[in-house]
């Protein structure tokens, strides 16, 4: 039991690089990708400012900070009379421009929490050091321009998860009470649910947008999400934050499935908004969602022990729900039975125990940290996966920024505003 508690804690580090990797490569929602781009400098073109048609929303997914080759002579700051904006502010190629994804911790994320689940916003280019992402031989030791990547989402696909409705669609949303502005107290929005359910039998793939949930100095956290699927709860608690990522959560195994809101919290906290996507892309989901009792009250404390998450891509292969012999809910051979098909077939045996283990229901215990084991020994499997697929994806590259950049210096970082580790960081060049 010690000895998988280890091996957990030991890859809990690789399966967050397995995530990172993996949330650069194909994840997608429908509406289409649009780019800002301004020049940091003191005048009104100096600002991001998409703009959605009426009765669309702004999803902000990535802000990127760029800066140009000395050799260009462009203005750190640009003003009416130094400034060329299509020469200096507007991206060419990762060859010529040297850029990274920006978050701004200390700023509080402004360039995304300002625009997200608005028709339009206006927020101020920032620069930034480039020494640890950029060659300084080559380029501007400041940034100089920011490209903004948004989606505009219709409004009639959003569904708020405290108010009654019924919406359908192949791609829809739910969000808190009140996005983008923080979730209503406890005693209002604790409970608050919405079901799924998906045409032809299609599974349903859900992704982060927006998960910022309450949590206080001390790291206790008061809200969470909570999908329940044929009897198996899966919690997405605070430390799911994605940074606006987009970020596949979760791929149900059956055609349908409940979302829940928990919130412990008295006061207004707590912002969160997913997609829901049914993996057939010609199948239709329905997504009901209202006011339901809730589970967790105010001032309760929420469970500590997370439910396993597991993130798979949405390959079809052995997806589909299985009625294997470990999936009754009250084997006592869980652990053996799923690290045993480790050692066979690697992929396909890997989701057919990751599936296996959840489609069970929750048991005591033992078979708790017995599940727990087995999903941490596919992790690994994954994880190295991912790792040797990021390693050679590595080599040839021909970007500037080098992946010890990307992921190892910024980790020791993390306060610096500037030095965020770019989670989700994503490929320019697809
Ligand atoms: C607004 O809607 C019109 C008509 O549907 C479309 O042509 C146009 O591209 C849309 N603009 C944006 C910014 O989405
Ligand atoms: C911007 O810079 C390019 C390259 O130096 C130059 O060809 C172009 O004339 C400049 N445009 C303006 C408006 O200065
Ligand atoms: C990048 O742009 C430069 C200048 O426009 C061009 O010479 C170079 O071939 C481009 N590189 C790539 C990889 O497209
Ligand atoms: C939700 O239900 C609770 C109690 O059942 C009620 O107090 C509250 O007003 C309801 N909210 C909405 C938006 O219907
Ligand atoms: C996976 O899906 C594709 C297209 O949706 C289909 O052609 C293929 O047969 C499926 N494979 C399996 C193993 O179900
Ligand atoms: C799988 O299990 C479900 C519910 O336990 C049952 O209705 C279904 O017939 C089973 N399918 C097979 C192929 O055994
Ligand atoms: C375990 O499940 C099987 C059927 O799946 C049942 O026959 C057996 O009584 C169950 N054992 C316990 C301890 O629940
Ligand atoms: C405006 C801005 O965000 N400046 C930051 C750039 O990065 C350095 C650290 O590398 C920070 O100290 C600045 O505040």
């Amino acid at each position: 039991m010690g000895f998988f508690h280890v091996i957990w804690t030991l890859f809990l580090p690789f399966l967050f690089i397995c995530v990172l990797f993996s949330t650069k490569s194909g994840t997608a929602i429908e509406p289409l990708e649009q780019v800002f781009e301004a020049c940091y400098g003191v005048t009104a073109d100096d600002f991001l400012e998409p703009v959605c048609n009426i009765s669309e929303v702004l999803y902000i997914r990535d802000v990127f900070t760029y800066a140009k080759p000395h050799s260009y002579g462009c203005p750190q700051e640009s003003t009416p009379t130094n400034r060329n904006d299509s020469f200096c502010c507007r991206y060419n190629n990762d060859t010529t421009d040297c850029g990274w994804r920006y978050y701004g911790e200390s700023y509080k994320g402004v360039h995304y929490t300002n625009c997200v689940g608005r028709l339009k916003c206006t927020i101020q280019v920032a620069w930034n050091r480039t020494e640890l992402n950029c060659d300084p031989h080559i380029y501007m030791s400041k940034s100089n321009y920011m490209r903004q990547f948004y989606h505009c989402i219709k409004t009639s696909l959003i569904s708020d998860i405290c108010t009654s409705s019924t919406k359908t669609g192949n791609e829809l949303y739910v969000w808190n009470d009140g996005y983008p502005d923080t979730s209503g107290d406890c005693a209002t929005s604790s409970g608050c649910a919405c079901s799924v359910s998906a045409t032809k039998g299609s599974t349903i793939q859900v992704d982060l947008l927006d998960l910022r949930l309450y949590e206080d100095g001390v790291g206790t956290c008061y809200q969470r999400l909570v999908i329940s699927e044929g009897g198996v709860e899966t919690s997405i608690a605070c430390d799911k934050k994605n940074q606006f990522a987009l970020t596949p959560i979760y791929t149900s195994q059956s055609d349908s499935f409940d979302i829940r809101f928990d919130n412990t919290h008295s006061g207004q906290s707590g912002n969160f908004w997913i997609a829901l996507r049914a993996i057939d892309s010609t199948a239709t989901l329905t997504l009901t969602c209202g006011n339901s009792s809730a589970v967790y009250s105010c001032g309760e404390s929420l469970p500590t022990t997370p439910a396993p998450t597991i993130v798979t891509s949405p390959s079809n292969s052995s997806s589909t729900p299985t009625n294997s012999s470990s999936s009754s809910s009250n084997s006592s051979t869980t652990s053996s039975s799923t690290l045993i098909v480790l050692t066979t077939d690697l992929t396909s045996s890997v989701t057919a125990s990751l599936s296996a283990a959840a489609s069970q229901s929750k048991a005591d215990e033992s078979d708790k940290t017995a599940l727990i084991a087995g999903i941490a020994g596919g992790a690994l499997f994954l994880a190295l996966l991912s790792l040797l697929a990021g390693f050679l994806r590595y080599r040839f590259r021909k970007n500037k920024v080098s992946a010890e950049d990307e992921y190892t210096s910024h980790f020791g970082t993390l306060s610096d505003a500037n030095n965020v580790a770019p989670i989700g960081y994503r490929q320019l060049t697809e």
